[in-house]
Order: C-alpha cells, then structure tokens, then sequence
C-alpha cells in the first residue's frame, strides 16, 4: 500500500534528502488528536512569558508583510517532501512587533487544542520561518493547521505547530508534547535527531 505512494530517492537529490527519509508527492496528514476547525477571524495568537503581553489577530497578520517561501519538510515518520511553497508573516518580521525581555532563550508554540512544542531562540528566529496561512497558493487545510500555523522546515516537522495560538518565551528549555514523550528536544533531521536516548 505505502509504496503506491512513496519512492526511494534514486539519489540524495543534491544532498535535499536526509538520512533514513523516503521522498513523498502526498502531503501526509499528521495530528495527535482530532484537527481543528476555526475561522480566520478567530485566529489569536497570544504572545506571553518573557516577553511583553499581547496578542495578534488575524488582521493584525494580515498588515504585517506576506512573504511566499518554497523548501523542503521533512517528518520524523520518514517522509520528506520537496519544494512545498507557503505564504504567511515571517517569525523574523512579526518579533519587530514584540519586545522580548531580557533573559528569553526558548519559545514554545502553543495550539489550540493544547498541543505544544518548543525551540530555541536561534531556531524559532530564522528568516525562513513563517506563520503560514497558505500553502500552494490556496488557503491552508484544517487538517494541515489552517487558518494560521507555524512552518520552520530546517527541523522535524513536528516542531511546526499547527492552529498555532502562543508563543510563550522561556528563560530555559522546556519539552513539548512529543518531547515530553521521548522525541529529541531539537530535531534535526540532518543529525536524525528523531528520539532522546
Ligand atoms: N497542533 C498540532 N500541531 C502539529 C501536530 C499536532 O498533532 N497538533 N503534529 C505535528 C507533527 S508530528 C507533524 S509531522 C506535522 C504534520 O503536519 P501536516 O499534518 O500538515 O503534515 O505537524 C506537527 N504539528
Ligand atoms: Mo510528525
């Protein structure tokens, strides 16, 4: 069955292709739980912890500037998929808009329906990151994260919250929901940092 739809890489695509990934054309749906449903006009996105209190709206994002972004996913069950195209605020744009407090060295993102997952600072601020509504060109599937979800394609794929609902900043590093159940704190694919051991 998997291999209707999955193929081996006949090659490391130039190096795009990390270690014990198979290349996929699908987009798997990957969610602990059920997906969750909301209007646009319902995004939040509450900025807490270290850092001042706020919160964005949608249209807050909205008059942010959008950025459209193409780069590979990889997800820690194997799959990787090439040139996926995103729109959205870039994190690096939307901290222009927050005042982080001295002592901030991680963040975790925070959804609705609870699930959460944590970076560190010099991960979560790089200017590929974005809080992406579109993926495509079209608007962002429920089950992928729609209306708004965060996308840092340089570390597992669980490391991108999707309904992302805070960002809460942290004077130390703390686990996620899958960090608390035994994947690596970081999640590089490239070191197949998949699980702590
Ligand atoms: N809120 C939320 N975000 C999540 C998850 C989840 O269960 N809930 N799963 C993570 C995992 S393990 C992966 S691989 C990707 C999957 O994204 P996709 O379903 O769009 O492929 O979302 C990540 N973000
Ligand atoms: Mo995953």
């Amino acid at each position: 069955m998997l291999g209707k739809f999955f193929k081996k890489p006949a090659d490391d695509q130039g190096g795009r292709i990390p270690p014990g990934q198979t290349l996929t054309t699908r987009f798997p749906v990957l969610t602990y739980g059920p997906s969750q449903h909301y209007a646009p006009q319902d995004v939040a996105v509450r900025i807490f912890g270290l850092a001042e209190e706020k919160t964005f709206t949608w249209d807050d994002l909205m008059a942010l500037p959008q950025t459209t972004l193409t780069y590979d996913i990889h997800c820690v069950t194997h799959w990787s998929k090439l040139d996926t195209t995103w729109t959205g605020v870039r994190v690096v744009d939307l901290m222009e808009h927050i005042g982080l407090k001295p002592g901030a060295t991680h963040v975790m993102q925070h959804s609705v329906g609870g699930y959460t997952t944590n970076l560190e600072l010099s991960d979560f601020l790089r200017p590929e990151n974005l809080l992406a509504h579109t993926f495509g060109g079209e608007p962002l599937a429920p089950e992928h994260g729609g209306p708004l979800r965060l996308v840092v394609p340089h570390l597992y794929f669980w490391k991108s919250a999707k309904w992302l609902n805070g960002l809460e900043f942290m004077a130390a590093d703390k686990p996620g929901f899958w960090e608390r159940n035994g994947y690596h704190m970081r999640g590089d694919p490239f070191r197949e940092e998949r699980y702590d051991d």
